[in-house]
């Protein structure tokens, strides 16, 4: 196995959460470098876009969080074998990244500006993104988004639902996911029941 060091905030969530925990799962050893949001300025220096995830694999760095979750998922066999199941995979996990950007556009604004920007996703792009993968659950069984097994894509969107309803984000209401999507909130907390989840958040907290 490759030595691996995965770079992010320090929070459960955000863009190398579904890595993380697709690590975890699979039993991949992997150092988790986490850092505080007063130091991104010094770690985004030394990374090749100044974004964050980075994964370093014996020792050369990469970026790109969803590209890192596909590589992390399929060393830990959590990513389709069938190329229209991993195709399926694919598309909502990008569909997630999609309506991260929406959201990620509004960061840095604050007061009014913020409430308006916020508004304006909450009430429009977030309800179709939410209603799409509803419907993209439901349309492949209801329990998991492709390979009629657990992958990455349910780990994307978990993290993703997660974060919406933490309240973390002013203006969000926690409440919009189980109004327009309750059955993602249920798919949310099947993960989190999934044994190798909940013991996650029990040994590193929620
Ligand atoms: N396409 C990139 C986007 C990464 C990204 O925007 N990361 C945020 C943190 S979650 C960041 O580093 N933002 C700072 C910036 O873009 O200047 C990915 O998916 O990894």
């Amino acid at each position: 196995m490759p030595q691996l060091k995965l770079t992010y905030f320090d929070f459960h969530g955000g863009r190398a959460e579904a890595a993380r925990l697709a690590l975890h799962i699979g039993h991949i050893a992997f150092e988790d470098y986490r850092f505080a949001h007063a130091d991104f300025a010094e770690v985004r220096k030394a990374t090749p876009l100044g974004q964050v995830p980075t994964l370093h694999v014996d020792g050369v760095q990469v970026t790109q969080s969803d590209a890192i979750t596909r590589y992390v998922g399929k060393l830990a066999g959590l990513y389709p074998a069938d190329p229209f199941q991993a195709l399926l995979c694919d598309e909502v996990m990008d569909a997630v990244e999609d309506a991260n950007i929406k959201l990620g556009n509004t960061f840095g604004l604050t007061g009014d500006a913020l409430k308006q920007a916020r508004d304006a996703v909450v009430n429009g792009p977030l309800p179709m993104y939410l209603g799409w993968l509803q419907r993209q659950l439901q349309a492949h069984g209801g329990a998991y988004f492709a390979d009629q097994r657990l992958t990455i894509a349910d780990l994307k969107v978990f993290a993703y639902v997660r974060g919406l309803n933490s309240g973390r984000l002013d203006h969000v209401p926690t409440d919009l996911v189980e109004k327009v999507a309750p059955q993602l909130n249920a798919h949310m907390q099947r993960i989190a029941q999934t044994p190798a989840v909940a013991q996650y958040y029990a040994k590193f907290g929620a």
